[in-house]
Protein backbone atom coordinates (compact mmCIF):
# COMPACT_ATOMS: atom_id res chain seq x y z
CA UNK A 1 0.00 0.00 0.00
CA UNK A 2 0.90 3.26 -0.70
CA UNK A 3 4.56 2.07 -1.30
CA UNK A 4 5.56 4.34 -3.81
CA UNK A 5 7.20 6.85 -2.19
CA UNK A 6 9.21 5.08 0.26
CA UNK A 7 11.17 3.87 -2.82
CA UNK A 8 12.43 7.22 -3.33
CA UNK A 9 14.34 6.89 0.02
CA UNK A 10 16.68 5.07 -1.65
CA UNK A 11 17.99 7.16 -3.74
CA UNK A 12 17.64 9.97 -1.10
CA UNK A 13 19.95 8.43 0.73
CA UNK A 14 23.15 8.91 -1.35
CA UNK A 15 25.52 7.49 1.73
CA UNK A 16 24.10 4.32 1.11
CA UNK A 17 26.38 3.01 -1.58
CA UNK A 18 29.29 3.96 0.74
CA UNK A 19 28.05 2.27 3.56
CA UNK A 20 27.52 -0.50 2.03
CA UNK A 21 31.17 -0.71 0.58
CA UNK A 22 32.11 -0.03 4.14
CA UNK A 23 30.12 -3.30 5.46
CA UNK A 24 31.22 -5.05 2.78
CA UNK A 25 34.72 -4.82 3.78
CA UNK A 26 34.01 -5.31 7.69
CA UNK A 27 32.04 -8.68 6.61
CA UNK A 28 35.15 -11.05 7.13
CA UNK A 29 36.63 -9.51 10.62
CA UNK A 30 33.27 -9.78 12.43
CA UNK A 31 32.74 -13.37 11.47
CA UNK A 32 36.34 -14.42 12.08
CA UNK A 33 36.58 -13.99 16.04
CA UNK A 34 37.05 -17.45 17.89
CA UNK A 35 35.58 -17.58 21.11
CA UNK A 36 37.42 -18.50 23.83
CA UNK A 37 35.86 -21.77 25.95
CA UNK A 38 35.21 -21.35 29.42
CA UNK A 39 32.95 -23.39 32.32
CA UNK A 40 30.16 -20.70 32.55
CA UNK A 41 27.15 -21.36 30.21
CA UNK A 42 26.26 -19.17 27.47
CA UNK A 43 23.23 -17.43 27.54
CA UNK A 44 20.94 -15.69 25.31
CA UNK A 45 19.45 -12.43 26.06
CA UNK A 46 16.25 -10.60 24.22
CA UNK A 47 16.51 -6.73 23.56
CA UNK A 48 13.38 -4.62 22.23
CA UNK A 49 13.63 -3.13 19.32
CA UNK A 50 11.07 -0.56 19.11
CA UNK A 51 7.82 0.01 21.38
CA UNK A 52 3.99 1.09 20.19
CA UNK A 53 0.65 1.36 21.36
CA UNK A 54 -1.22 -1.43 20.06
CA UNK A 55 -2.87 0.78 17.49
CA UNK A 56 0.68 2.21 16.14
CA UNK A 57 -0.41 5.88 16.73
CA UNK A 58 2.49 5.92 19.45
CA UNK A 59 5.90 4.72 18.42
CA UNK A 60 8.59 4.67 21.18
CA UNK A 61 12.17 5.47 19.57
CA UNK A 62 14.10 3.05 21.98
CA UNK A 63 15.77 -0.31 22.69
CA UNK A 64 14.17 -1.70 25.69
CA UNK A 65 16.07 -2.32 27.87
CA UNK A 66 18.29 0.91 26.51
CA UNK A 67 21.88 -0.89 28.16
CA UNK A 68 22.23 -4.41 28.93
CA UNK A 69 25.05 -6.07 31.07
CA UNK A 70 25.95 -9.48 29.57
CA UNK A 71 29.46 -11.96 30.08
CA UNK A 72 31.38 -12.87 27.51
CA UNK A 73 30.12 -15.70 25.10
CA UNK A 74 26.60 -14.40 25.69
CA UNK A 75 24.27 -13.56 22.49
CA UNK A 76 21.69 -10.81 22.32
CA UNK A 77 18.86 -11.38 20.37
CA UNK A 78 17.25 -8.02 19.16
CA UNK A 79 13.59 -8.46 18.03
CA UNK A 80 11.01 -5.83 16.53
CA UNK A 81 8.33 -4.72 18.38
CA UNK A 82 7.40 -1.79 16.12
CA UNK A 83 5.65 -0.93 12.96
CA UNK A 84 8.43 1.91 12.42
CA UNK A 85 11.50 0.60 11.24
CA UNK A 86 14.62 0.86 13.13
CA UNK A 87 18.45 -0.74 13.19
CA UNK A 88 20.84 -2.17 15.45
CA UNK A 89 23.88 -0.86 14.08
CA UNK A 90 27.49 -0.60 15.63
CA UNK A 91 30.44 1.02 14.39
CA UNK A 92 28.63 2.96 12.05
CA UNK A 93 29.83 5.66 9.73
CA UNK A 94 29.76 9.86 11.36
CA UNK A 95 26.89 10.66 9.62
CA UNK A 96 25.77 7.21 7.98
CA UNK A 97 22.25 7.25 6.86
CA UNK A 98 19.69 4.90 6.68
CA UNK A 99 19.07 2.97 3.69
CA UNK A 100 16.19 0.45 4.37
CA UNK A 101 17.70 -1.64 1.43
CA UNK A 102 20.37 -2.36 3.01
CA UNK A 103 20.95 -6.15 4.01
CA UNK A 104 21.64 -7.33 7.55
CA UNK A 105 26.00 -7.22 8.43
CA UNK A 106 27.05 -9.86 10.45
CA UNK A 107 23.48 -11.15 11.45
CA UNK A 108 24.45 -13.97 13.67
CA UNK A 109 27.71 -13.40 14.30
CA UNK A 110 31.04 -13.40 17.19
CA UNK A 111 31.47 -9.97 17.38
CA UNK A 112 34.39 -8.81 19.52
CA UNK A 113 33.16 -5.11 19.48
CA UNK A 114 34.67 -3.79 15.97
CA UNK A 115 33.87 -3.75 12.78
CA UNK A 116 30.72 -2.88 11.20
CA UNK A 117 27.43 -5.07 12.04
CA UNK A 118 24.09 -3.73 11.41
CA UNK A 119 20.85 -4.92 11.25
CA UNK A 120 19.22 -3.66 8.25
CA UNK A 121 15.62 -2.33 8.56
CA UNK A 122 13.56 -4.04 11.46
CA UNK A 123 10.34 -4.22 11.86
CA UNK A 124 7.30 -6.08 13.03
CA UNK A 125 5.11 -5.62 10.01
CA UNK A 126 5.39 -6.92 6.70
CA UNK A 127 8.05 -5.96 4.34
CA UNK A 128 5.33 -5.17 1.70
CA UNK A 129 3.39 -3.20 4.13
CA UNK A 130 6.46 -1.17 5.11
CA UNK A 131 7.43 -0.90 1.84
CA UNK A 132 11.17 -2.36 1.73
CA UNK A 133 12.31 -5.66 3.23
CA UNK A 134 12.06 -5.90 6.75
CA UNK A 135 13.60 -8.47 8.98
CA UNK A 136 12.38 -9.50 12.39
CA UNK A 137 15.48 -10.58 14.43
CA UNK A 138 18.91 -9.88 14.59
CA UNK A 139 21.87 -11.52 17.09
CA UNK A 140 25.50 -11.41 17.70
CA UNK A 141 27.31 -13.34 20.27
CA UNK A 142 29.84 -11.10 22.53
CA UNK A 143 33.19 -12.49 22.18
CA UNK A 144 35.22 -9.89 24.57
CA UNK A 145 34.57 -7.48 27.83
CA UNK A 146 33.75 -3.92 27.45
CA UNK A 147 31.31 -1.60 26.60
CA UNK A 148 30.15 -1.44 23.30
CA UNK A 149 27.38 1.45 22.26
CA UNK A 150 25.34 0.94 19.14
CA UNK A 151 22.84 3.33 17.24
CA UNK A 152 19.44 3.22 15.33
CA UNK A 153 20.46 4.69 11.81
CA UNK A 154 16.92 5.91 11.11
CA UNK A 155 16.36 7.74 14.30
CA UNK A 156 19.22 9.90 15.32
CA UNK A 157 19.88 10.13 19.59
CA UNK A 158 18.26 6.72 19.22
CA UNK A 159 21.02 4.05 20.62
CA UNK A 160 21.65 1.61 23.07
CA UNK A 161 24.72 0.35 24.83
CA UNK A 162 25.99 -3.33 25.72
CA UNK A 163 28.12 -3.62 28.76
CA UNK A 164 29.93 -7.16 28.39
CA UNK A 165 31.68 -8.64 31.49
CA UNK A 166 34.15 -11.44 31.61
CA UNK A 167 32.74 -14.86 31.77
CA UNK A 168 31.58 -15.91 34.87
CA UNK A 169 30.90 -12.33 36.57
CA UNK A 170 27.28 -12.26 38.16
CA UNK A 171 24.14 -10.31 35.95
CA UNK A 172 23.24 -7.59 37.91
CA UNK A 173 19.75 -8.00 36.16
CA UNK A 174 17.90 -10.77 35.37
CA UNK A 175 15.93 -10.89 31.78
CA UNK A 176 12.43 -11.08 33.55
CA UNK A 177 13.61 -7.49 35.43
CA UNK A 178 14.46 -5.75 32.14
CA UNK A 179 11.51 -6.70 30.60
CA UNK A 180 9.55 -5.81 33.27
CA UNK A 181 11.47 -2.34 33.28
CA UNK A 182 10.75 -2.16 29.18
CA UNK A 183 6.38 -2.73 30.27
CA UNK A 184 7.12 0.51 32.40
CA UNK A 185 8.72 2.36 30.02
CA UNK A 186 6.79 1.25 26.83
CA UNK A 187 3.54 2.85 29.14
CA UNK A 188 5.00 5.93 30.22
CA UNK A 189 6.13 6.30 26.88
CA UNK A 190 2.61 5.50 24.83
CA UNK A 191 1.19 8.13 27.98
CA UNK A 192 3.33 10.78 26.90
CA UNK A 193 2.41 10.46 23.24
CA UNK A 194 -1.60 10.58 23.94
CA UNK A 195 -0.63 13.63 26.27
CA UNK A 196 0.89 15.24 23.45
CA UNK A 197 -1.54 13.99 20.77
CA UNK A 198 -4.54 15.73 23.28
CA UNK A 199 -2.10 18.87 23.26
CA UNK A 200 -1.85 19.26 19.59
CA UNK A 201 -5.35 18.35 18.78
CA UNK A 202 -6.19 21.38 20.98
CA UNK A 203 -4.08 23.60 19.50
CA UNK A 204 -4.88 22.68 15.79
CA UNK A 205 -8.17 24.05 14.34
CA UNK A 206 -10.04 24.20 10.68
CA UNK A 207 -7.63 25.87 9.71
CA UNK A 208 -4.15 24.80 11.21
CA UNK A 209 -3.10 21.34 11.23
CA UNK A 210 -0.22 19.79 13.35
CA UNK A 211 0.93 16.85 11.25
CA UNK A 212 2.88 14.33 13.58
CA UNK A 213 4.85 15.33 17.02
CA UNK A 214 7.59 14.15 18.98
CA UNK A 215 8.27 14.06 22.88
CA UNK A 216 12.25 13.64 22.86
CA UNK A 217 12.47 13.17 26.50
CA UNK A 218 11.03 10.26 26.60
CA UNK A 219 11.29 9.03 22.85
CA UNK A 220 7.58 9.61 22.20
CA UNK A 221 6.32 9.69 18.05
CA UNK A 222 2.92 10.69 17.78
CA UNK A 223 2.17 9.02 14.22
CA UNK A 224 -1.50 11.41 13.25
CA UNK A 225 -2.54 14.29 11.69
CA UNK A 226 -3.44 15.80 15.27
CA UNK A 227 -7.08 17.05 13.91
CA UNK A 228 -8.13 14.12 11.99
CA UNK A 229 -11.52 16.26 10.03
CA UNK A 230 -11.39 19.41 9.33
CA UNK A 231 -13.88 21.58 7.80
CA UNK A 232 -13.88 24.81 5.77
CA UNK A 233 -15.42 26.68 2.74
CA UNK A 234 -14.23 27.13 -1.25
CA UNK A 235 -11.09 29.20 -1.05
CA UNK A 236 -10.02 28.89 2.16
CA UNK A 237 -6.47 27.06 2.81
CA UNK A 238 -5.20 24.54 5.78
CA UNK A 239 -2.24 24.62 7.05
CA UNK A 240 -0.17 21.49 7.85
CA UNK A 241 2.64 21.87 9.89
CA UNK A 242 5.03 18.81 11.08
CA UNK A 243 6.23 19.27 14.75
CA UNK A 244 7.97 15.96 14.99
CA UNK A 245 11.57 14.72 14.56
CA UNK A 246 10.16 12.08 11.37
CA UNK A 247 9.43 13.24 8.10
CA UNK A 248 5.87 12.99 7.02
CA UNK A 249 3.94 13.82 3.90
CA UNK A 250 0.51 15.42 2.99
CA UNK A 251 -0.57 13.23 0.06
CA UNK A 252 -3.83 13.33 -1.44
CA UNK A 253 -4.75 10.84 -3.80
CA UNK A 254 -2.49 7.96 -5.27
CA UNK A 255 1.12 7.98 -5.11
CA UNK A 256 2.10 8.15 -8.19
CA UNK A 257 5.17 9.34 -10.36
CA UNK A 258 9.08 8.85 -10.83
CA UNK A 259 10.15 6.38 -7.67
CA UNK A 260 13.74 6.70 -8.64
CA UNK A 261 13.75 10.48 -8.45
CA UNK A 262 13.68 12.04 -4.21
CA UNK A 263 12.87 14.90 -5.74
CA UNK A 264 9.54 14.60 -7.90
CA UNK A 265 7.06 13.24 -5.29
CA UNK A 266 4.64 12.72 -8.18
CA UNK A 267 5.39 12.90 -11.80
CA UNK A 268 7.32 16.04 -12.51
CA UNK A 269 6.22 16.88 -15.39
CA UNK A 270 2.54 16.67 -14.60
CA UNK A 271 0.08 18.65 -15.29
CA UNK A 272 -1.92 18.01 -12.27
CA UNK A 273 -0.23 20.06 -9.70
CA UNK A 274 3.62 21.14 -8.77
CA UNK A 275 4.96 18.79 -6.17
CA UNK A 276 8.48 18.55 -4.31
CA UNK A 277 10.94 16.14 -2.71
CA UNK A 278 12.09 16.94 1.05
CA UNK A 279 11.05 20.11 2.09
CA UNK A 280 13.63 20.89 4.84
CA UNK A 281 13.01 24.02 5.87
CA UNK A 282 10.83 27.28 4.85
CA UNK A 283 6.97 27.03 4.00
CA UNK A 284 5.51 25.66 0.53
CA UNK A 285 2.18 26.01 -0.63
CA UNK A 286 -0.27 24.22 -2.84
CA UNK A 287 -3.62 24.38 -4.60
CA UNK A 288 -6.26 21.39 -4.79
CA UNK A 289 -8.64 22.52 -7.63
CA UNK A 290 -10.95 19.72 -7.17
CA UNK A 291 -11.39 16.05 -5.23
CA UNK A 292 -9.83 14.33 -8.10
CA UNK A 293 -6.95 16.38 -8.22
CA UNK A 294 -3.55 14.49 -6.86
CA UNK A 295 -1.14 16.12 -4.47
CA UNK A 296 2.09 15.00 -3.10
CA UNK A 297 3.78 17.25 -0.50
CA UNK A 298 7.38 15.48 -0.41
CA UNK A 299 9.32 14.29 2.63
CA UNK A 300 8.11 16.92 5.11
CA UNK A 301 10.41 17.87 8.11
CA UNK A 302 10.74 19.40 11.77
CA UNK A 303 9.33 22.95 10.83
CA UNK A 304 7.93 23.03 7.56
CA UNK A 305 4.48 24.10 6.74
CA UNK A 306 2.56 23.24 4.08
CA UNK A 307 -0.35 25.21 3.24
CA UNK A 308 -3.11 23.88 0.89
CA UNK A 309 -5.79 26.09 -0.80
CA UNK A 310 -8.99 24.23 -1.98
CA UNK A 311 -11.14 26.00 -4.62
CA UNK A 312 -13.56 23.09 -4.93
CA UNK A 313 -16.36 21.67 -2.74
CA UNK A 314 -16.22 18.27 -1.83
CA UNK A 315 -14.65 15.95 0.61
CA UNK A 316 -10.63 15.73 0.42
CA UNK A 317 -9.42 12.36 1.91
CA UNK A 318 -5.36 12.29 2.45
CA UNK A 319 -2.34 10.34 4.29
CA UNK A 320 1.12 10.38 5.08
CA UNK A 321 2.86 8.03 2.75
CA UNK A 322 5.26 6.80 5.34
CA UNK A 323 2.73 6.00 7.88
CA UNK A 324 -0.66 5.67 7.11
CA UNK A 325 -0.53 2.19 7.99
CA UNK A 326 0.05 3.33 11.05
CA UNK A 327 -3.05 5.66 10.83
CA UNK A 328 -1.60 8.50 9.66
CA UNK A 329 -4.69 9.86 7.72
CA UNK A 330 -6.68 12.78 7.75
CA UNK A 331 -9.69 14.61 5.95
CA UNK A 332 -10.47 18.03 4.97
CA UNK A 333 -14.26 18.69 4.06
CA UNK A 334 -14.35 21.66 1.51
CA UNK A 335 -18.14 23.44 1.92
CA UNK A 336 -19.77 25.55 -0.87
CU1 LIG B 1 4.24 10.22 8.53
Amino acid sequence: MFSSLRWRMRSLLTASVAAGLLAMSAVGTVSAAPMKASDHTARTWYVQTGAQSPNMLIQGMVFLPGTITIDVGDTIVWQAHSAEPHTVTFNAAPNAQFNPFAPAVGNGAMFDGTGYVSSGAMANVSSETAGFPVEREFSLTFTKAGTFQYVCLVHPGMGGAVVVQPAGTPYPESQRQYEQQGRHQTSRIIAAGYQLKAQDQRASNNHYVIAGDTNMEVGADVMAYMRHTVVIHVGESVSFVNKSAEPHTITFGDEIGDPTNPWCADDCSASTLPSHGPIFGGNYSATLSGTDAVFNSGWVFTGVQVTVTFTHPGVYEYHCALHDYMGMVGKVIVEP
